[in-house]
């Protein structure tokens, strides 16, 4: 019987069971338990020839190079924007990861917050709790059905929020480098074009160095006071001051966020403002989801060990 393969996970990961069930099959030591990870590393690091991570939690180029028998890594999530891929890429290493299996669970999200915001969901139940109901009136706030919805980054997420306009009669459009695939829509030639077009900006393009700040002060000035801002894609792509700042004024009417630069830190100012509703990074995390998302981690290092290949790899760049 040969020894069980040595993975090395990072970080605590989101889903217990999926921790469970790692274990039952790799020897696995999860890295953030050591008392002192370098040192571990220094010590161990020759012996794993895996890697469990998440997007959240990333791989960094310094924890690669402290494993010289690493194959394989397998994160949990669709976003790679805090793994080292060119530094797995570089030695060749395949990095498997959950694209799709999240598309409606995120999408699903991006509409509650643009109703959220608009509707004042969060914040009406809040009034109902003060006890405000029999002393004052809820002020009547934004109709969405109808209205203009311009999808940042035109990919699998875009086109499932794009499906569920639909249903509210929305007219859709979208910033995307290249023309979308699976869709007709119209693609907007520049963010300043469709962030002057669109009622809501909804973010779904990929994080990384290539969209830090795309979404900066001159495209919330576009959106404009009657806009709103809705990001369930990276904290990074949005220039967080600026937006802070703009809600602040009311440059734009609103935002509805996921994701922040500095997670799990969320700017004090943002928690003031009835016109934001935040969650905790949250887009994904249902039970069906994060279920499949789970299993594919599974199945990507499985389907390594057994064939040196991932299910499904993170393209190469
Ligand atoms: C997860 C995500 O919440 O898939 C992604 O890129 O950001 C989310 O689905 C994250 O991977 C949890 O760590």
């Amino acid at each position: 019987q040969p020894s069980k393969p040595r993975i090395l996970q990072i970080a605590r990961l989101p889903l217990p069971a999926l921790e469970t069930d790692l274990a039952a099959r790799y020897d696995v030591v999860c890295l953030s338990d050591q008392a002192d990870p370098a040192a571990f590393l220094a010590e161990h690091g020759a012996s794993f020839t895996g890697v469990a991570t998440s997007a959240s939690i990333g791989l960094k180029a310094e924890v690669i190079a402290a494993l010289p028998r690493l194959q394989v890594v397998s994160s949990f999530g669709v976003g790679f924007d805090a793994l080292d891929i060119a530094a797995c890429q570089a030695r060749g290493i395949p990095v498997g990861y959950t694209p799709d299996v999240l598309n409606d669970c995120v999408a699903d999200m991006a509409f509650a917050l643009m109703l959220d915001v608009s509707r004042g969901v969060a914040a009406s139940d809040r009034f109902v709790r003060r006890g405000e109901w029999p002393k004052a009136r809820y002020a009547p706030l934004t109709r969405v059905s109808g209205k203009r919805l311009g999808i940042v980054g035109m990919g699998r997420i875009g086109l499932a929020v794009a499906e569920r306009a639909t249903g509210f009669r929305m007219e859709v459009g979208y910033y995307n480098r290249s023309v979308a695939k699976g869709t007709t829509l119209p693609r907007f030639d520049s963010l300043l074009a469709l962030a002057e077009w669109a009622d809501y900006l909804v973010l779904t393009v990929a994080g990384g160095a290539a969209t830090r700040h795309l979404i900066n002060r001159e495209v919330l000035d576009t959106l404009g006071p009657q806009g709103y801002l809705i990001n369930v894609a990276r904290g990074t792509v949005v220039d967080e001051a600026a937006l802070v700042e703009a809600l602040q004024h009311k440059r734009i009417a609103g935002a509805g966020l996921d994701v922040f630069e500095n997670e799990p830190q969320v700017p004090a100012a943002l928690m003031e403002l009835d016109n934001v509703v935040l969650t905790p990074h949250t887009a994904s995390a249902t039970h069906e989801t994060r279920r499949a998302m789970a299993d594919l981690v599974l199945e990507n290092l499985a389907s390594f060990y057994a064939t040196g290949a991932v299910k499904v790899p993170v393209p190469a760049i």
